[in-house]
This record gives structure tokens, sequence and C-alpha cells, in this order.
């Protein structure tokens, strides 16, 4: 027996992955409208430390919800999410249904009814036409505006690392294969976790695009806790992308280094300065 279902040439079905803190106000909706996707047969929600019914109200609405007992980010909740995933396609191989790796479908858990419409997502990728796809919010660009300057880092930040410059680069509903995703694992802590998965996404050498979609989420606000969550991603995506930019550079002087040192110790040392010196 295999597992059943609308599936891409591939065979693969599609996982949606739910990162969730303190959404008890839209969560049952958002999964309920997830599970109408084409070729979804598996809600995962992560509560990241929640301190109201997220939990309950996501498995009422027919989710598997694995739990952090204590907040640890979106970039680790998404983790602990693809890794849901597998373990139910464990499960699902030992009792005698195996079936290929699921594709994964990130959505924010405040999308509500909306997250119906996300299927121009998933069709590329099942297709095989694209192997990651992000989601642009047509009628919410204005809205985008609100936190423009942490756009703006993360969109330039990956222009330089890669070459490609995407619109909405914070946006989190992205769907994925999964040797795209593994090519980005372990994902950018926090906030930073799209800028770092659309990085290390191309430098896999995998195909990215851009789709709108008519998805809308809860408006950005201005008060004291939205200013907070705008300092917090600023913070999240200049680490990601401290980390991505540093990696070149080391790595051309780890191969400066093989390629032109056969000395130790202080002649090692000074040939290393020179490399650094000229990487800089
Ligand atoms: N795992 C995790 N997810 C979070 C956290 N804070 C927010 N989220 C989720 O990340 C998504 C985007 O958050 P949201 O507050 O809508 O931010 P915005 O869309 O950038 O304004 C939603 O699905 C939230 O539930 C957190 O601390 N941990
Ligand atoms: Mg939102």
């Amino acid at each position: 027996m295999t597992r059943s279902g609308p599936e891409g040439p591939t065979g693969a079905g599609v996982a949606v992955v739910i990162a969730a803190k303190n959404e008890a106000d839209r969560i049952g909706t958002t999964v309920t409208a997830a599970r109408t996707l084409p070729g979804v047969d598996l809600v995962v929600v992560v509560d990241d430390g929640s301190s109201d019914r997220t939990t309950d109200l996501a498995l009422e609405a027919g989710a598997r919800v694995f739990g952090h007992s204590r907040n640890r980010g979106k970039g680790a909740a998404m983790e602990t999410g693809a890794e849901g995933v597998r373990l139910v396609e464990e499960r699902e191989a030992a009792e005698g249904a195996p079936g290929v790796p699921r594709h994964l479908l990130f959505l924010d858990a405040d999308l509500g009814a909306t997250a119906k419409n996300a299927a121009p997502l998933v069709e590329p990728v099942l297709e095989g036409a694209a192997d990651m796809t992000i989601a642009l919010f047509p009628a919410t660009r204005m809205r985008l505006g609100g936190h423009g300057f942490v756009v703006r880092l993360a969109r330039e930040g990956v222009r330089r690392t890669t070459g490609w410059e995407p619109e909405q680069p914070l946006n989190g509903q992205r769907c994925l294969t999964r040797a795209a995703f593994d090519a980005a694992r372990p994902l950018a802590p926090g906030f930073g976790v799209e800028t770092g998965l659309t990085i290390d996404v191309l430098h896999g050498g995998f195909r990215v695009v851009e789709v709108e979609v008519p998805l809308e989420h809860r408006a950005t606000g201005t008060d004291v806790r939205a200013q907070l969550h705008r300092a917090h991603q600023f913070v999240d995506v200049a680490r990601a992308l401290a980390a991505r930019e540093l990696r070149p550079t080391l790595h051309r002087t780890w191969q400066g280094v093989t390629e032109r040192t056969r000395g130790t110790g202080r002649e090692l040392s000074r040939k290393l300065g020179h490399i650094a010196r000229k990487n800089r």
C-alpha cells in the first residue's frame, strides 16, 4: 500500500507547516483552509511556547501539532515542523504506506481563511517547474511599507549575496522541495529564516520564483508590540546576512591557504594575514 492523493509528476504530495505563537484567534481557520489545498494531506502546526489555546484549536481543526515548551523563534519552529513531517512519514513507512517525501508549504498562522488561496504557490513545485516559490501579497504591498527598512535590508542582502532581487524577501509563505529545504539547513534563527532560506536555496543551485497570491495576513500595527517585532526582525535578518556574507570570504581564505601554503607556524600566519587583507 502507498499513500494516496493528488500528487505531482514526481509522486510527491504536500505537507503544510505552520509556525505559530499565540495564534488562538486564527489558527483554526488557517488550518481548515490549508487542508483544502491541492496535494495537501498533512498539516503540521508547531506551537512555539504559546500561552493561549493555539495547540487545542489546531488539533481540533485537524492538524498534527508539535510543541516547544518555551519560545525558540520562528526558524527553530520551522525546523521542528519539517522534522515532524519526517517523523510522520517514517511512521507511515513502518505501517506499510511508504511514499515520496512530501514538498513543504510554509504558511504563517495569521492567514485565516485566505490560506485557501495559496494553491498558486504549490502548483509550480508539484509540476517540477520550480524548487521554491515565494508569495507576493498584491493587496498588502502598502502594509509591507510599515517595516520597509527591514524589507530593504533583506532585499539588498539577498541581491548582494546571490545577484537576485526579491520583491518581498520576508514573505513567509513558500513552497519548496525537500531537496531545496535540506540545502538550507540549519535554518537561520528567528525572523532571519526567510532571508537565509532564499540565499541558501539559491546557493544550492535551486530555482526560486515569486508568485502573486491573493493572501492576507493580520495588519501590521504601529503600537509598541509591532515596533518590537520589527526590531527583532531587523536584528535577526542582519544576523542571517552577516553569517552568509562572511561565508564566501572565509571560503576564499581557506582556498587561498590550501592552495598557496605549504609552511607552518609563523610563515602560515603571515600568509593567512596577507590573504585575509586581500579578501577585505
Ligand atoms: N515560531 C514562532 N513563530 C512566531 C513567533 N512570532 C510570530 N510567529 C509566527 O510568525 C508568523 C508571522 O508573524 P506575524 O506576527 O504575523 O509577523 P508579520 O507578518 O511580519 O507582521 C505568524 O505565523 C506567527 O504566528 C515566534 O516567536 N515563534
Ligand atoms: Mg503576519
